[in-house]
């Protein structure tokens, strides 16, 4: 993992690969010798992926909306490694080709010999490139608490998707009401006395950047969307959550991403989802 004191540069942020179009499923025959040999490769480290993206394409597939890729687009933006964002053109057909039916879905490349790995489930996907590109701890304690705060944030996400956007009409406001006032507060309370409890408030281990800081920061940002909800954040109320926030948009790939014309454009269709489902 990289020390924020040194963000890594954002030459290689985002490199466009030649075809948009949904990789041949590899999911079924993924235990081939071959396969298993290229999955198995050598972890990589933030600082090597410059070597690293010549040799493996990343495309991720899910719609034109943040949802359940936002986390990993920005693993990927973050590592520096050869990727991009793909979206089903015609998914009701393409939905029985892929493994569950369902996105996130991340295909994985090696060009060197032709092979492409394909991995569904969104949480998964998250943890394999967190161990790849080292978001993910160095010893079995460090995984232990990113993977505490990790799963937190998760199930506030999940909690807000579930009981409130996909809330029948007559319960929405009543679901909201009872999210911004004990789930939202309850995860600040326990997150910001983690973040500020360390010597390098805002990252939950040491000064790494993990998997929890980046899937929190998603949250954070969803949360600054929600009115109601965002009057519980301020650098003066949640400081720590606003240190982390901070953190990381001092990486330039990450600003790159975040200011990006598809991040965007992924942006504008999220809000015009958004506002269909708050109806
Ligand atoms: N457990 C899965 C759930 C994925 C999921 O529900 N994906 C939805 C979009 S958020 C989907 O693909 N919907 C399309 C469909 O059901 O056809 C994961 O975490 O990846």
């Amino acid at each position: 993992m990289s020390d924020t004191t040194t963000p890594p540069s954002a030459a290689t942020a985002k490199v466009s690969v030649a075809s948009s179009s949904i990789p041949v499923s590899t999911f079924t025959s993924v235990s081939s010798p071959e396969l298993a040999a290229a999955a198995a490769a050598p972890l990589q480290k933030q600082d090597q992926h410059q070597e690293a993206s010549k040799e493996v394409v990343y495309k991720i597939l899910y719609f034109k909306l943040h949802g359940m890729a936002a986390t990993t687009r920005i693993m990927l933006a973050l590592s520096g490694a050869l990727w991009e964002s793909i979206y089903p053109q015609d998914w009701a057909n393409e939905k029985h080709e892929t493994p569950f039916g369902l996105m996130p879905i991340l295909y994985e490349t090696h060009p060197s010999s032709g092979l492409t790995l394909e991995i569904p489930e969104s949480e998964v996907i998250e943890r394999y490139l967190a161990r790849k590109f080292g978001f993910w701890g160095r010893d079995a304690w460090e995984e232990t608490a990113i993977h505490v705060f990790y799963c937190s944030s998760k199930s506030v996400l999940s909690l807000y998707v579930n009981k409130v956007l996909l809330a029948f009409s007559d319960t929405k406001a009543r679901e909201l009401a009872k999210f911004v006032e004990k789930e939202v507060p309850a995860w600040i309370v326990q997150h910001e006395k983690w973040l500020g409890r360390s010597q390098t408030p805002g990252f939950y281990v040491s000064n790494q950047l993990s998997i929890a800081d980046i899937h929190s920061a998603v949250c954070l940002d969803r949360f600054l969307t929600i009115p109601g909800c965002k009057e519980l954040f301020s650098p003066e109320k949640t400081p720590n959550l606003f240190k982390l926030k901070h953190n990381l948009e001092s990486y330039p790939r990450y600003a790159a991403w975040m200011t990006s014309p598809e991040f965007e454009a992924i942006n504008i269709s999220t809000r015009q989802r958004l506002a269909v489902l708050k109806g």
